[in-house]
């Protein structure tokens, strides 16, 4: 896969992409927006993968928001295009059929908090910074922000990063409930790939359908998750992994998932 401004990289079962606009700290414009949006409509194919990881080049950022220096003169008909541009982007990034790990190795402000919110585990170095300053620029969080994060971690606390539009420490944020873990900067990657190793090793099908369930689930009135829950399990005993996993337990060995 061939981008301006991504960079990718696949090693076995895990691949790892990276915003790479360092000069104006991974900021998103629309190259990055349509090929973020072209990159998962690729990959969500690739049987091989099974954990992607996002990141952000550079030491400084993951990714420093939309970028402000494109929005200048935009009319309001083009405003709310770009928005549902980068909203249909992200859309298909939280849609991957398979697990999605945010390294927050820096900033991730505005359109890249809205990022790390579209992926479904969020880990960050002791040096990130969390933010929606949309509000400082006389804007909203308009990526999925005031839809995803209050979601995440209730309407208060989603109220009270939206409208201050503060930055917020990873510990904060872990304390707020939406970044899983806070790691050394040095160890950021590590331990991202040492999850991945770990989720990459179970059912693809599995987690797959877990995420299916988890995340649609949450929409859902209680009693319809609980319907689609055991539609995606009874789905499940259709998947070769299924039989291989409790042949495997049943036989005492390490199971050998297939993804099929
Ligand atoms: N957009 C464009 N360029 C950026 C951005 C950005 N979001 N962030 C940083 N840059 C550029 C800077 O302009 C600078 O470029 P140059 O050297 O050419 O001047 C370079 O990156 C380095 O940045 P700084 O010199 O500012 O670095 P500092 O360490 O001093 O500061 C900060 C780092 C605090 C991250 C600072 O750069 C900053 O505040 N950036 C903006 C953060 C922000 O407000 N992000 C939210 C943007 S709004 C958004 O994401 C969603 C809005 C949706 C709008 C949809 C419109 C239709």
């Amino acid at each position: 896969m061939n981008f301006e401004t991504l960079l990718y990289q696949q090693n076995g079962p895990i691949g790892t992409l990276t915003v790479n606009r360092p000069q104006a700290l991974n900021a998103l414009n629309k190259d990055v927006l349509r090929e973020l949006k072209q990159f998962a409509d690729e990959i969500k194919t690739n049987k091989d993968i099974r954990v992607l990881i996002i990141t952000g080049s550079g030491e400084k950022a993951f990714v420093a928001g939309a970028d402000i220096k494109a929005m200048q003169g935009m009319s309001p008909k083009e405003a709310e295009s770009f928005s549902i541009f980068a909203q249909t982007a992200f859309n298909s990034i939280e849609e991957l059929p398979f697990a999605v790990i945010a390294a927050v190795n820096g900033f991730a402000l505005g359109g890249g908090c809205e990022l790390a919110l579209s992926c479904d585990i969020i880990l960050a170095s002791e040096k990130a910074k969390f933010g929606l300053p949309e509000v400082t620029l006389g804007l909203l969080p308009c990526f999925g922000g005031t839809q995803r994060l209050p979601r995440a971690i209730g309407l208060y606390k989603a109220r009270e990063m939206v409208f201050s539009g503060e930055f917020y420490s990873a510990t904060e944020c872990k304390e707020f409930g939406f970044v899983n873990r806070v790691v050394a900067p040095q160890e950021l990657i590590n331990e991202a790939q040492k999850l991945a190793s770990t989720i990459a090793s179970r059912g693809p099908v599995a987690v797959s359908k877990a995420k299916q369930s988890l995340n649609t689930g949450f929409e859902l009135h209680m009693r319809e998750g609980l319907q689609q829950e055991a539609h995606l399990f009874g789905e499940l005993f259709t998947s070769e992994d299924q039989n291989e996993g409790i042949s495997a337990f049943i036989e005492k060995r390490s199971p050998d998932f297939r993804g099929k």
